[in-house]
């Protein structure tokens, strides 16, 4: 198992949409371990396969407190089926734009399809905090970003820091 890199604004991998995986098989153990790995180290609660750099429909989350035990969830394929009229605010972060924080309005529920790391079909209904971090993480699988749903000028303006930052660090 090991930590991998994780892309950091403005690489364009980000901007990628990732390929379903086609089969689930223990070949993608390592990935999702070191996912997991990654997450829990940096930390946070989720993670797209994309922020490691692979373009694949893999997401790991926790969104367990710190005081609690540990609760990973692996999805594979993950897809939106159903989503609340009532919205939710929550203040959003991600291990890409790291230390940028900015409330985004999400549906408040949400039911999600996928299959697990067994290759067992599964479906669950999450709301609060999970419900934010799942709509985050399908959205990476599609290029997306939390910045994306905030206002143009708020988005700009830290595109152009890391932009500068990466510039200096000479990525
Ligand atoms: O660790 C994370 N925290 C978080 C907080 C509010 C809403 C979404 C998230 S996901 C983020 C980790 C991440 O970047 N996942 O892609
Ligand atoms: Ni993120």
């Amino acid at each position: 198992m090991s930590i991998r890199p994780i892309l950091i604004l403005p690489d364009p991998k980000l901007r990628l949409v990732s390929d379903p995986v086609a089969k689930v098989t223990s070949d993608l153990s390592p990935l999702i371990d070191d996912m997991f790995e990654t997450m829990y180290d940096a930390p946070g609660i989720g993670l797209a396969a994309i922020q490691v750099g692979v373009p694949q429909r893999i997401v790991t989350i926790d969104t367990a407190r710190n005081d609690e035990p540990r609760k990973p969830i692996a999805l594979i394929n993950p897809e939106i089926l159903w989503s609340s009229d009532e919205l939710s605010s929550y203040e959003e972060g991600c291990l890409s734009i790291p230390e940028f924080y900015e409330e985004v309005e999400r549906p408040a529920r949400v039911r999600v399809r996928f299959t697990d790391r067994d290759g067992s079909a599964c479906e669950m209904e999450a709301e609060g905090l999970l419900a934010t971090c799942l709509q985050h993480e399908i959205d990476h699988l599609e290029g997306k970003l939390f910045i994306d749903h905030i206002s143009r000028l708020k988005r700009e303006r830290v595109v152009k820091k890391f932009t500068k930052a990466a510039r200096r660090d000479g990525a």
